[in-house]
C-alpha cells in the first residue's frame, strides 16, 4: 500500500505538494509559487492526462456523482480541496487534511490531477452559473500528475 505521494505543478506557476495518507484522511502540505496574491482553487481532477496542458485533466474527481462543493461540505466533489492563499509575494503555503480523498482504493488521487486556477473557488455558493460545477475558479495556471513517491 502505497502512503505518500507526489505532485509537482508546472505551467505558469510551479509547486510541489505532498500527499500523506494518516488512516482515513490524507494530508497535503506543499507550496506553490508565481501566483497573483489571494485565493486560488486548488483541486484535483479526474485524468491524469497533460497531453493538452492541464486542459486534458478533465473535470473534477467527482466519485459520488455530486455537484461542486468546499472542502468542509457534505456535498461536494471527491477532488474539491478548496482554495489556496498567495502572500504578497505570490507563494501559496499549502496544508489541508482532507478525509474524501484517498491513496488507495476508489477514491485514490494517485494518477490524477492537481491544478491550480487563477481565480478563487466559491465552493458552490458564488449564484454563478459555474459555481455548481466548477466553482467558477477560472483558468488552469498549472498542474501536475499525482505520483506513487519513496514512503
Ligand atoms: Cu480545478
Ligand atoms: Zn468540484
Amino acid at each position: 500500500m502505497s502512503t505518500k505521494a507526489v505532485c509537482v505543478i508546472s505551467g505558469d506557476v510551479k509547486g510541489v505538494v505532498y500527499f500523506v495518507q494518516n488512516g482515513d484522511s490524507v494530508s497535503v502540505t506543499g507550496e506553490v509559487t508565481g501566483l497573483a496574491p489571494g485565493l486560488h482553487g486548488f483541486h484535483v481532477h479526474e485524468f491524469g492526462d497533460n497531453t493538452n496542458g492541464c486542459m486534458s485533466a478533465g473535470p473534477h474527481f467527482n466519485l459520488n456523482s455530486q455537484e461542486h462543493g468546499g472542502p468542509t461540505d457534505a456535498v461536494r466533489h471527491t477532488g474539491d480541496l478548496g482554495n489556496v492563499e498567495a502572500n504578497d509575494n505570490g507563494v501559496a503555503k499549502v496544508d489541508i487534511t482532507d478525509k474524501q480523498i484517498s491513496l488507495v482504493g476508489d477514491s485514490s488521487i494517485v494518477g490524477r490531477t492537481v491544478v491550480v486556477h487563477a481565480d478563487v473557488d466559491d465552493l458552490g455558493k458564488g449564484g454563478h452559473e459555474l459555481s455548481k460545477t466548477t466553482g467558477n475558479a477560472g483558468a488552469r495556471l498549472g498542474c501536475g500528475v499525482i505520483g506513487i513517491c519513496k514512503a
